[in-house]
């Protein structure tokens, strides 16, 4: 295999995003699926599930000291949300600048919070920040979910 090969497949990383119950009671799970596949990244797992409180404490455990953490909880087990882990180059930074800015309000146009909301609590879409926040976060998503 030549060195550019390799190169290529080094690069190659997974991400977890969660599309948020907004999102899933806009009917926007399809859009931003699409927009991921598109772009070239490889859906590896996928998944539809509505969080328990403690799945959801779980998965914001790193939030767990800010003053919204109650209300981030309260929202993620509002509904059903889909998780979906997505592979491909550089995909943590690659799909949180697909994902734009949290406030959705200021995130440029182009991107999922830019083009389909308002919100803050309620901004569509989850995308792990970094390698480690994604081992975690598809661990208290997943949970025992085979495959
Ligand atoms: P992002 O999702 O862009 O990584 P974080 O990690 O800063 O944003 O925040 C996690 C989630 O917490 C956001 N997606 C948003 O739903 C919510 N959030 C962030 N800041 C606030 C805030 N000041 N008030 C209410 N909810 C917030």
């Amino acid at each position: 295999m030549g060195e550019e090969a390799l190169k290529e497949m080094s690069a190659s990383e997974d991400t977890l995003v969660v599309v948020k119950p907004d999102g899933v009671r806009r009917g926007l799970v399809g859009e931003i699926l699409r927009r991921f596949e598109s772009k070239g990244f490889v859906i590896k797992k996928l998944h539809m599930l509505t969080m328990s409180r403690s799945q959801a404490e779980e998965f914001y455990s790193v939030h767990s000291a800010k003053p919204f953490f109650g209300e981030l909880v309260s929202f993620i087990t509002s509904g059903p949300v889909v998780g979906a882990v997505l592979s491909g180059r550089d995909a943590v930074a690659t799909v949180r600048r697909m994902v734009g800015a949290t406030k959705s309000w200021e995130a440029a146009a182009g991107t999922i919070r830019g083009d389909f909301g308002l919100g803050l609590t309620d901004n569509c879409i989850h995308a792990s920040d970094s390698a480690e926040s994604f081992t975690k976060e598809s661990a208290a998503f997943f949970g025992q979910t085979r495959g």
